[in-house]
């Protein structure tokens, strides 16, 4: 559906005149509409979510930090997103209302997929997520504003949960008896990633730390990874947290929120791939700890993200962009029936990363 055009649109360097201005994608945090001018040229418009980013100078600091890094890397332009200053010069706006807007190039040629077509798309996503963490070893991370406090602290997320149940505000613990007990029941288990931190086993890195799928660009043509986008959670953090996100997202026959759970399994198949390419471009920089503790990361990554779908359908659905009513606790479903199969293929899980490695 066509929508009115925002009139930010109107306040950025774009080449032609704003002539069309959709809603695009299907991210849960950020608003974002695809602009195109009169001169033909495409653009990605986002709206800051300001309830989940409080910082959003710090967060552009951020960004026009790591794309300067990362297009000193490359010679492909497409290869790393590129923002397009306001008139007065500037990487973002803020409007009368307190948002904040910026603008994008779209990168041309490109999509993203909300599933893996193959498992060489799967590999492909690896590729670039390992690659970008490679390229970003040499990154100065204590430049980094920390934009999410705690984002992948699991304990965290489970003391908010324990103060959504406690809480109860829309009355909703009574229709998520199993998925509460079911959380609750693997609390001891989610200081395993964050007690390797802190005892210096597993070492800081500068990660991305959401990355899902939709999260990379590939060429249209050749298919080939090209970009990795959202850039909003770029700080120091744990590379297994950034193997183990995409596999929660990717290695899934159904999408996140899919209500018949007899269609959602964990593919090994799709891990392997994923494996595949997340550790030809980055594995000989890894540790030992690091190495070992992939699939944990998967692990922690969907056990985690089941919590904080669980945690926000409780508090009555107001960090994920829902589109229908139960949406969050369809989605952490999804999440609790892959940690349960991972569960059942431990040991599975971590052979592959052994086959991987030897070939
Ligand atoms: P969110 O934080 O809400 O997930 P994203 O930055 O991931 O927002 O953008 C949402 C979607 O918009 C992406 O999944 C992708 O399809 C598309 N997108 C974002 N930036 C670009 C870009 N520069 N070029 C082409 N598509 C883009
Ligand atoms: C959000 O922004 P998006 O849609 O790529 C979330 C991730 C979750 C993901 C679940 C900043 O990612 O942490 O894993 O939804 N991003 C933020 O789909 O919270
Ligand atoms: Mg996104």
């Amino acid at each position: 559906m066509e929508e009115k055009i925002a009139p930010q649109a109107y306040r950025f360097q774009i080449g032609g005149k704003p002539v069309s201005c959709k809603r695009y994608g299907s991210g849960h945090i950020n608003g974002t509409f695809l602009l195109e001018d009169s001169a033909g040229a495409k653009y990605i418009l986002q709206r800051i979510n300001k309830n989940v980013f409080r910082d959003p100078a710090a967060l552009m600091g951020n960004i026009a930090a790591v794309t300067e890094h990362l297009r000193s890397r490359t010679d492909n332009p497409r290869e790393v997103l590129s923002l397009v200053p306001t008139e007065d010069g500037k990487l973002w706006l803020t409007d009368a209302g307190g948002e904040t807007w910026r603008v994008y190039r779209f990168v041309t040629g490109s999509l993203s997929l909300d599933k893996a077509e193959t498992p060489d798309d799967f590999r492909e996503s690896g590729f670039a997520f390992g690659r970008f963490q490679r390229l970003l070893a040499d990154f100065p991370a204590h430049t980094l504003t920390e934009t999410i406090v705690k984002f992948h602290d699991t304990p965290s997320r489970f003391a908010a949960l324990r103060d959504a149940i406690g809480k109860d505000t829309h009355h909703r613990v009574r229709d998520a008896g199993r998925e509460i007990e079911f959380a609750l029941g693997r609390e001891k288990y989610a200081k395993t990633l964050v007690a390797l931190q802190d005892s210096g086993d597993l070492p800081l890195r500068v990660t991305h730390n959401d990355t899902k799928l939709n999260n990379v660009l590939f060429d249209r043509d050749t298919r080939k990874a090209l970009c990795v986008i959202d850039l909003d959670t770029v700080m120091p953090g744990l590379s297994v947290n950034d193997f183990g996100d995409s596999i929660r997202f990717g290695a899934s026959t159904a999408a996140e929120d899919e209500r018949d759970l007899r269609k959602v399994s964990f593919s090994p198949t799709l891990y392997r791939a994923y494996a595949g390419g997340f550790l030809s471009a980055c594995g000989e920089s890894l540790t030992r700890c690091e190495i070992d503790s992939l699939p944990d990361g998967a692990k922690m990554m969907t056990l985690e993200c089941g919590v904080r779908f669980l945690t926000d359908y409780l508090s009555g659905d107001s960090y994920f962009q829902t589109h229908r009513e139960g949406q969050n606790l369809d989605r952490c479903r999804t999440q609790f029936k892959l940690v349960s199969e991972m569960e059942g293929s431990w040991d599975t899980m971590k052979k592959i990363i052994k086959e991987v490695l030897a070939e």
